[in-house]
């Protein structure tokens, strides 16, 4: 997979040095290019941003840098034999980003990444390259960050692990919180490793008593507890089918009963603090 960046912050890429994006990159899995924003910029200054048309606060990013910048990625990805390109420009105001996004561009050979600055981008750049190519707006979440370079490393981290022998275990991901398709998306409970006591804390008897099923069946139970504590949305949109009859026993017991339409509620009293 190849991934340009265009930022006005190469530095703030670093970290796609470090780690698993950064030992793909060294195994060729991925090919990854930071591209400075201000090559693309013709004046004194290095002007990316101008002020709002209709007035207002902040500043918005010209047409011109970003324009000449995304030709010049785009012809060079081209030429080196890349094809497919998706645009990904990171938003407060973009798709919520999920793990089924992250499956869904981690299946595009090439990803350009345009994160902004300031108040965003000038909507045109984003109409003229939607109509040549894929166009993801995402948003990492319910919070306002400075730009979008936070993103497109959350965005790549998540992306990276799901290519094919990037982690070790091919395995690893069928678990993940947020699998698609899995039976119902819950949290991940606890996790524990040696030595078995720690300041005089144990690990939990089950995980040391050897039966594969009284484990499975503990760590459900443990992972039902966590997602009603943190996650309670999860449960109540899964269609009561992804419950078999233990799961429906710890729900009792935390308080969820099944509605005639088929989910789970819980009563607002049953709220544990
Ligand atoms: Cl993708 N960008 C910015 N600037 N803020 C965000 C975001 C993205 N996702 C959540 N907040």
């Amino acid at each position: 997979m190849r991934l340009d960046v265009v930022t006005i912050f190469p530095e703030y890429l670093e970290p796609l040095n470090v780690s698993l994006v950064g030992k793909a990159r060294a195994r060729g899995q991925l090919n990854v290019h930071v591209h400075d924003l201000r090559e693309w910029t013709y004046d004194r200054h290095n002007t990316v941003d101008d002020t709002p048309y209709g007035g207002g606060p902040g500043m918005v990013m010209k047409t011109d840098p970003w324009g000449d910048a995304l030709d010049s990625v785009l012809a060079d990805g081209y030429d080196t034999g890349s094809h497919g390109p998706a645009l990904v420009v990171p938003t407060p105001s973009g798709r919520p980003f999920t793990q089924e996004l992250a499956v869904e561009l981690s299946e595009r050979p090439w990803l350009v990444f345009a994160p902004a600055r300031y108040e965003g981008i000038d909507r045109r750049v984003v109409d003229e390259y939607a109509t040549r190519m894929p166009v993801y707006e995402v948003s990492i979440g319910d919070y306002v960050l400075a730009g979008g370079e936070a993103a497109v490393l959350v965005v790549t981290e998540a992306v990276a692990r799901l290519l094919p022998g990037v982690l070790g275990n091919a395995e690893s991901h069928r678990d993940d919180s947020f699998a698609p398709g899995a039976m119902a998306n819950l949290l991940e409970g606890p996790v524990y490793t040696k030595p078995p006591e720690w300041r005089g804390r144990d690990i939990p008897d089950v995980l040391l008593s050897g039966h594969h099923g009284r484990i499975a069946r503990w760590r459900r139970d443990e992972a039902l507890k966590r997602t009603a504590a943190n996650r309670p949305d999860l449960i109540e949109r899964c269609d009561s089918a992804a419950f078999d009859k233990k799961d429906r026993e710890m729900l009792s017991i935390l308080g969820w009963q099944p509605a005639p339409d088929g989910r789970f509620w819980r009563r607002p009293e049953a709220v544990e603090e």
